[in-house]
């Protein structure tokens, strides 16, 4: 098994569940089926494709809104995954702020902090000059000092929480996840796919990262975990004629949703960043409007590059929104506020950790307060500074 199998077989906690959900329907692999023709010469019809041996049956809808203790250990969750991050901003405040007022050297050292911290300088800038119009030479604690911080970062992202909108009823709703290599892409889509089940809505997964055997076999675990098809074609396989077989067999079996993986692919390498391009031409093929959804996974470890990957991958493969993984490995999570104000993008999801409860929808006043060291009641988790 791969070093990755491996960390998502530790990582899934309700086989069991989902299982149930699907009153016990195995996922169908399809395996080897080869199109007669590439999906850049005439594409075959749907009835020519041989679908998956079985489809998974409709599901019991499940309670869609959060149960307040979930909500409640899923900013616990924000909290902890975030700690890195809210410790590089506080412990920096903390160290900028030798005396109490706040004078002109003080607001400069706390503009470093805030650029060091990934936040971006149009935001540093903006934040330190409210500090200086309304508190400068003033007396100011650390705790109002981090709510002040709170407010500018949750206003700088409320505009791109966006929830993942599934547009119901006109066919299967694909969705294409894209991103660097190790970006977490496979990972967020198994977290995903358990998400769209418990809601209640069918999924297909299609296994278009064709360059390795353990790509492909790590769906397959997704897939099996989760109760849901898994469309895969042999390793060293086309991947845009897998994305065209998958598309075509969600359309046949009807299902609400069909994520499509894809291989890893740095932003810089034209050849793939080409091959990208190619598999959105030919789903939209089967389906003019697809893809709906390009996700572009994101590791926030990687800090100032995914400014670059946001640009690249958004011209190359039209992302119309953003996954951010890895939260709890950096202290580089401000990273999200200056990919805002840069792009305006959606970010739908960020993920804390690699099991399926660290990946949660977006929102910008969790996440501030969390990137400002404020806890979930609301109270600064220190307030002796300065
Ligand atoms: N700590 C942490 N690890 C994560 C998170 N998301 C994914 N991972 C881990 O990151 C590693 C890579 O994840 P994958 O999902 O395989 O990444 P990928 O983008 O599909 O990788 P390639 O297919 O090789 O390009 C795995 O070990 C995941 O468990 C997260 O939010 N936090
Ligand atoms: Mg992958």
């Amino acid at each position: 098994m791969s070093e990755n199998s491996g960390k998502e077989a530790k990582a899934g906690k309700k086989p069991g569940l989902l299982g149930r959900l699907f009153g016990g329907s195995a996922s169908a692999v399809q395996k080897g089926q080869e199109s007669a023709s590439g999906p850049d010469t005439a594409p075959a019809g749907p009835e020519s494709q041989s679908l998956p041996s079985s489809v998974s049956a409709p599901v019991a809808p499940s309670t869609p809104e959060p149960a307040p203790e979930l909500q409640k250990s899923w900013l616990a969750r924000l909290g902890a995954g975030l700690k890195k991050s809210s410790d590089q901003v506080t412990s920096g405040i903390t160290s900028v702020f030798t005396r109490r007022r706040l004078d002109r050297a003080t607001l400069d050292d706390l503009e470093d902090v805030l650029i060091q911290a990934d936040l971006g300088i149009e935001a540093a800038t903006a934040i330190t000059a409210r500090l200086r119009a309304e508190r400068y030479d003033k007396q100011i604690g650390g705790a109002e000092l981090r709510a002040i911080l709170a407010e500018e970062v949750r206003a700088r992202l409320e505009p791109v929480a966006v929830p993942l909108v599934i547009t119901p009823g006109n066919g299967p709703h694909v969705i294409l996840m894209v991103g660097v290599n190790g970006s977490g892409k496979t990972t967020t889509i198994g977290k995903l796919t358990s998400k769209f089940v418990a809601e209640g809505k069918s999924v297909m997964l299609a296994a278009g990262d064709t360059f390795r055997a353990a790509a492909i076999e790590q769906l397959e675990i997704w897939g099996q975990r989760c109760g849901v098809p898994v469309i895969a074609k042999p390793a060293g396989s086309d991947a845009s004629g897998l994305a065209f077989d998958a598309v075509t067999a969600a359309v046949a079996e009807g299902v609400d949703i069909l994520i499509i993986d894809t291989a890893g692919r740095l932003q810089n390498r034209h050849e793939l960043m080409d091959e990208l391009e190619k598999i959105i031409r030919v789903v939209g093929r089967v389906i003019k409007t697809a893809p709906h959804t390009v996700l572009l996974t994101l590791d926030a470890t990687t800090g100032q590059n995914a400014l670059n990957q946001v640009e690249i991958f958004g011209k190359k493969a039209g992302v119309t929104g953003l996954v951010m993984t890895k939260l709890d490995g950096t202290a580089r999570g401000g990273i999200l506020v200056a990919i805002a104000a840069k792009f305006g993008l959606p970010v739908h999801f960020i993920g804390v950790g690699e099991t399926i409860e660290d990946l949660a929808p977006f929102t910008a006043g969790d996440f501030a307060g969390a990137i400002a060291g404020i806890t979930p009641e609301g109270a600064a988790k220190d307030d002796t500074t300065p």
